[in-house]
């Protein structure tokens, strides 16, 4: 009879710290603010579109920069794929639909970027808020979109067999002309597999490919 008590207490005390954190997660939201609006926008950008954007990145604290994409790679634009952790979650949340000539200047809490860990490399605090300024330039087609599956998808049975996607890859390697020994074929082939079919039957389901839930198939 003596241990009901403290586990109930306990359970109390979880249930407690539990609804804290979420009421502390819902205080930190990404700030979006919308500097410019393209007459024509679209199209609009969702999860696993390839996008390509210049950003800069600020200390809330003190407004120091911490980061220009322009200074990078000759001042050419990044491109990355939206939603999937490509950079920081901030980041993926504040250029959801977002399209190409649009500007905005988003404020991101720390739980959202580099949290209480900070990033010393980068000269990011601990627990740091920050804003970015983002310029988009265009929206296309991720790789793993509805309209890369159907192409590979020869039979149109919404499975890719390893005859579909080893054909895929030859004409993929033909494309780019390089030179390459046969057994890389079978070596891509074989991890392809290894990664995405995830039940084993030796297919690639529309969802096991497609990592993106919205994209309906
Ligand atoms: C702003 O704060 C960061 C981190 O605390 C620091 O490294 C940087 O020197 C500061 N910059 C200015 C201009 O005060
Ligand atoms: C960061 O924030 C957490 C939670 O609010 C706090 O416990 C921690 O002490 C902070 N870290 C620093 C270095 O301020
Ligand atoms: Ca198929």
């Amino acid at each position: 009879m003596g241990r009901g008590l403290p586990l109930l207490l306990l359970l109390l005390a979880l249930l407690v710290a539990q609804a804290q954190a979420e009421g502390g997660a819902a205080a930190e939201e990404v700030k979006i603010e919308v500097l410019h609006l393209p007459e024509v926008c679209s199209p609009k950008s969702k999860k696993g579109d390839l996008l390509n954007a210049h950003y800069d990145g600020f200390l809330a604290s003190n407004g120091s920069k911490f980061y220009c994409s322009r200074m990078q790679n000759e001042g050419h634009p990044k491109w990355f794929v939206l939603g999937v952790g490509q950079v920081i979650k901030g980041l993926d949340i504040a250029m959801m639909n977002m399209c190409p000539g649009e500007k905005r200047k988003v404020i991101i809490p720390p739980s959202f970027a580099y949290g209480q860990q900070g990033y010393a490399q980068i000269k990011i605090p601990p627990n740091a808020t920050l804003i970015f300024e983002i310029e988009l330039y265009a929206v296309n087609k991720g790789p793993r979109s509805v309209e890369a599956f159907n192409q590979i998808d020869k039979d149109g049975d919404k499975k890719l067999s390893e005859l579909e996607i080893s054909q895929y890859l030859k004409e993929e390697f033909a494309r780019d002309g390089k030179k390459r020994h046969p057994s890389v074929h079978d070596e891509i082939l074989a991890d392809i597999f290894k990664k995405n079919d995830h039940d084993g039957d030796g297919f690639i389901s529309a969802k096991e490919y497609n990592v993106y839930q919205h994209d309906e198939l």
